[in-house]
């Protein structure tokens, strides 16, 4: 019986959990371990909100709400509701389902357990605990954005502003003290034949994992590092990408896009993947001797997302 692949795969927002949803549904044919973006968290009437690890946990479990791209299917808002009757803050909508996950989260945490206790341990309870999903680490790492309407935390941005200051600079508060959440080194430790920098937001949800130091060494020590366009044709399928692009001086190109990822992280990046109708930034890109390749990224159901991940999986040969 041949090992099977050992695949990383980073994550942020509703692309990246799409995709960790697909290796989830390919897990006869590769063992991955999810990372997820640590950025977007927040403390928030107590609790500790951990935005794209809910949407992996959620996403995996078939839990997720598909339309909002986060947050629980099937879900009621009593408690908001009374919150706001009460004079409480209702502009970040806790669902009465994921308000259940995040008093357990915090029960945990009070216990001292880490981040990656908690993770894994909510995965186990929601039926998916034969997948690795770990939050990049387990001390506070948070986005803030500074802005022409000054600096801003990531949920601020986000979901309080909708994504409408002009960013001028994103940065990582935590980005230097952070270390790797012990799961990672584990997995790693075991050997690792492929990272794959899931279709997240350069900026938003990549770059504050890529900051815990040594995360880039140690990813580029893998055998094959592939990135996933988040730019499809010349947009991008949902979030700010192609704004905070364009803000930046750049055109919300799958080009643009990797030209960017390689400037910032050079020679870190082995496979830029596009989507089927980006096949001139493929050949443009192999013109330049990187390696490109084209397919299906657009992951409208649960099989696109595992034929997806099976695609990516049939790129690597185990013990790479
Ligand atoms: N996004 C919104 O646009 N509005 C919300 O009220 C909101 C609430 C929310 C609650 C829990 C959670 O896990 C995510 C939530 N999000 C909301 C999404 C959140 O802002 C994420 O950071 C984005 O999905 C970007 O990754």
């Amino acid at each position: 019986m041949t090992a099977l692949p050992r695949i990383l795969l980073l994550s942020g927002g509703g692309g990246g959990a799409r995709l960790a949803r697909g290796f989830y549904g390919a897990r006869r044919h590769a063992h991955c371990m999810v990372v997820t973006n640590p950025g977007d968290d927040f403390e928030h009437l107590g609790l500790t909100i951990c935005p794209d690890t809910d949407s992996v946990l959620y996403a995996v479990s078939d839990r997720l709400d598909r339309t909002r791209g986060w947050g629980r299917d099937g879900e009621s808002w009593k408690v908001l509701a009374e919150l706001g009757e009460l004079g409480g803050p209702e502009w970040f909508q806790l669902g009465d389902r994921d308000i259940a996950l995040h008093l357990l989260r915090r029960h945990y945490l009070a216990e001292g357990w880490g981040l990656a206790r908690v993770t894994q341990t909510l995965a186990t309870a929601l039926g998916i605990g034969d997948m690795a999903i770990t939050p990049a680490c387990e001390s506070p790492l948070r986005t803030v954005l500074d802005t022409d309407e000054g600096t801003l935390g990531f949920q601020e941005y986000f979901v309080g502003r909708r994504c409408q200051p002009r960013v001028d600079r994103v940065r990582f508060r935590g980005g230097e003290a952070a270390e790797m959440a012990p799961p990672i080194e584990e997995f790693l430790n075991q050997g690792c034949d492929a990272v794959v920098l899931g279709p997240s937001n350069l900026y938003l949800s990549l770059n504050p994992i890529l900051a815990i130091s040594g995360m880039v060494e140690v990813l580029g020590r893998a055998a094959r590092v592939f990135a996933v366009s988040p730019v499809v044709g010349n947009g991008v399928i949902k979030g700010p990408l192609a704004k905070i692009m364009g803000e930046q001086g750049l055109e919300p190109s799958a080009l643009a896009w990797a030209e960017l990822l390689e400037k910032m992280y050079p020679k870190l990046i082995d496979t830029f993947v596009f989507d089927e109708g980006d096949s001139g930034a493929a050949e443009t890109l192999r013109a330049r001797g990187y390696q490109a390749l084209c397919c299906n990224t657009v992951m409208t159901s649960v099989a696109d997302s595992v034929a997806f991940a099976e695609t990516l999986i049939a790129q690597v040969q185990p013990g790479d």
